[in-house]
Formats: structure tokens, sequence, C-alpha cells
């Protein structure tokens, strides 16, 4: 099985060269076999610096909305373009180490559980960010954690590995990512934890303040809670003739 790695990034046009420089040494050695970034309409060179990274190895494929539709859009747009099984994503901001990459993998080929349908979720050890933000992340995951079950202490993570086919089974919504090892565990994929580390943000501008992360966050609780009790999981079947 081989992976995708899946970058959406907007406005990162000073991170985005540096970080894919490392994903290239990082990776090698590893079942990756191609980067796809999601330029969500960005108003900076983010596409052109990232192009001027990777030079024209076929390896990286850009795409790009004219507009921006937002992280959750850009995601199911590079997991639809991937062409691979397993489906690596991280930020475009170089705040997730790319040498976790194959702590996720390792996990994942090497974890006890006896199947594929599994979503191995880093969790941010010491997170390099500002006091307002780990308070207000810090919040919003107890609150997650308590209303959903999920037993996930740090949704926000990007850096995850699962199966192509098992997030494009998720009903789709605005805001999904920060709810994917709940919905995923909802529809019978095996949750794995593991710790990764985190760096601060070298350069440009952190999208998430206060307002979007704490209060969006919560108020989409309230409808994946109704989501989770409608939602049908693994459902035994066989085939009679
Ligand atoms: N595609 C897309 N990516 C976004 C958007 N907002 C944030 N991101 C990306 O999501 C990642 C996390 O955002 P960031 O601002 O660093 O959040 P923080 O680390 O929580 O402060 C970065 O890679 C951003 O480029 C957006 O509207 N569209
Ligand atoms: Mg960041």
């Amino acid at each position: 099985m081989y992976a995708t790695i899946v970058l959406p990034a907007f406005n990162e046009e000073d991170s985005i060269g540096p970080l894919l420089r490392e994903i290239r040494e990082r990776v090698d050695g590893l079942p990756v076999r191609e980067v796809v970034l999601v330029d969500d309409g960005s108003t900076d060179a983010t596409a052109e610096r990232a192009k001027a990274a990777w030079a024209s190895d076929p390896s990286l494929r850009i795409l790009r909305h004219r507009r921006r539709q937002g992280q959750s859009r850009a995601l199911l747009t590079g997991i639809r373009a991937a062409s691979q099984e397993l489906i690596v994503t991280l930020d475009a901001d170089g705040q997730n180490d790319p040498a976790d990459i194959a702590t996720l993998m390792s996990a994942y080929v090497g974890g006890q559980h006896r199947t594929s349908r599994m979503i191995v979720a880093g969790q941010r050890m010491r997170r390099q960010d500002t006091l307002v933000k780990r308070l207000s992340s810090r919040i919003a995951n107890g609150v997650r954690a308590s209303v959903l079950g999920d037993n996930v202490r740090d949704t926000g993570c990007s850096l995850k590995l699962f199966r192509r086919q098992d997030f494009l089974e998720l009903p789709f919504f605005d805001h999904i990512h920060r709810f994917i090892p709940a919905l995923m565990k909802a529809s019978g994929v095996v949750v794995v934890l593991v710790d990764v580390g985190h760096r601060p943000r070298k350069a440009g501008l952190s999208k998430y303040g206060l307002w979007n992360r704490l209060w969006a966050g919560i108020y989409d609780l309230v409808g994946v809670r109704w989501l989770l009790k409608r939602q049908i999981g693994n459902v035994e079947q066989e085939t009679v003739q």
C-alpha cells in the first residue's frame, strides 16, 4: 500500500518551499508516491513557491481553488485527487514535523490491530503556540471529547494517516477536519493515537483565532453529535447467493 500526502494551504508562501524540501528528504525510503498540494485560493505566491521547490518532478501535483473554500474543502479536493490508497495529511505552515510521517506509517503498518480500516492520528506533545491558542484549543478539545466520547485529546492536529476510501465514505461538511477521528470511529474504523512533535510557526499568519477555533468548534459539535446518532456504523453482512 502506498500513500499520497495531502497539503491544504492558504497563503503560506514563505513556509511551503522549505516544508516541501523537508518532506522530500523525510519520505525517502517510505511508501509515499506523491504529494498533492491544494492551494485554496491563496492571494500570495504559495503555488509558485511550491513549484519552484519541487522543480518539475511529477510526484508533486498542485491544485488550486479559484476562491478560498476553507481547510476542509481543500482537504476533500486533495483526497479526491489522490491516486494512492492511503492518505497522509499535515499542515502547510511547517508546524507539523515531516519526520513524523514515518511515525504514522510505522504505527499503521506495525499496529497489532488486524484491520487496514485504521486511522493513525497525531497528538501534539508540546504545542508551540500562544497561550490564548493553547487555552482555547484545550477548552474546545475538552468539550468535544466529552460530548462525542472520542477519547481524542488533540483533534486539531493535522498529522493523520487514513485510508482514502474511509474518508470519502464519511458525510462531508465544512469544518469536518476537526472531527475526522470521531466520525471514523463511529463508522467502525480503529482510531490509533500517536504522540508527535510540534514547531513554532516561522513565517506567515495563523488563519484561526479565538472566534473561529473555539466557537465554531462548539457550534459544529451539535451537528456532529446529531450526525453520529444518525450514522449507521459497521454493518455485518453476508452474501446469500
Ligand atoms: N486550504 C486552506 N487551508 C487553510 C485555511 N486556513 C488555514 N489553512 C491551513 O491549515 C493549516 C493550519 O492553519 P494555521 O493557520 O496554521 O492554524 P494554527 O496552526 O491552528 O494556528 C495551515 O497549513 C494553513 O495553511 C483555509 O481557509 N484553506
Ligand atoms: Mg499552524
